[in-house]
């Protein structure tokens, strides 16, 4: 499945709905803001849409409020980092940190096990 993002054309690979909050900006803590957004994975980023489906698949609609590169990026389970269940984090190379969840459990196994899977072949390149 293909989308166009800034005039590419990329495959989207995964998406859905995930809650969100960045806790890190290059290295300065930052206060939780807990927001769900509808997530896109692509080969090499993680994009985040304000609005639904219909924003996600048609990005010249919709609101991107914010991506993460994936390139060099680090992915790993964050138990202690949140009162939340099923917490993840990604590291950015620019040592941004945000923390992704949801509390439906299989849906975040698998959002995890692909997006690591994107990093690590982003890294063989
Ligand atoms: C934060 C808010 C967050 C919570 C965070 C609180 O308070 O309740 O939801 O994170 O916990 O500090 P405030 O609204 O006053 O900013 P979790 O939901 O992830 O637990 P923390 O300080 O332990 O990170």
């Amino acid at each position: 499945d293909k989308i166009i993002v800034n005039d590419m054309l990329i495959s989207k690979n995964k998406e859905g709905l995930l809650n969100k909050t960045k806790i890190t900006e290059k290295g300065k803590k930052l206060r939780k803001n807990w927001t769900t957004s509808y997530v896109v994975l692509s080969d090499h980023q993680l994009e985040f849409y304000k609005e639904h489906k219909e924003s996600a698949s048609n990005s010249k609609s919709g609101i991107k409020s914010e991506w993460i590169d994936l390139s060099g990026a680090k992915i790993e389970w964050a138990k202690e980092k949140s009162s939340r269940k099923n917490v993840f984090q990604i590291t950015t190379l620019s040592g941004n940190e945000f923390l992704l969840q949801s509390d439906e459990d299989f849906a975040v196994l698998d959002w995890f096990r692909t997006i690591k899977n994107t990093i690590d072949s982003l890294g063989s390149e």
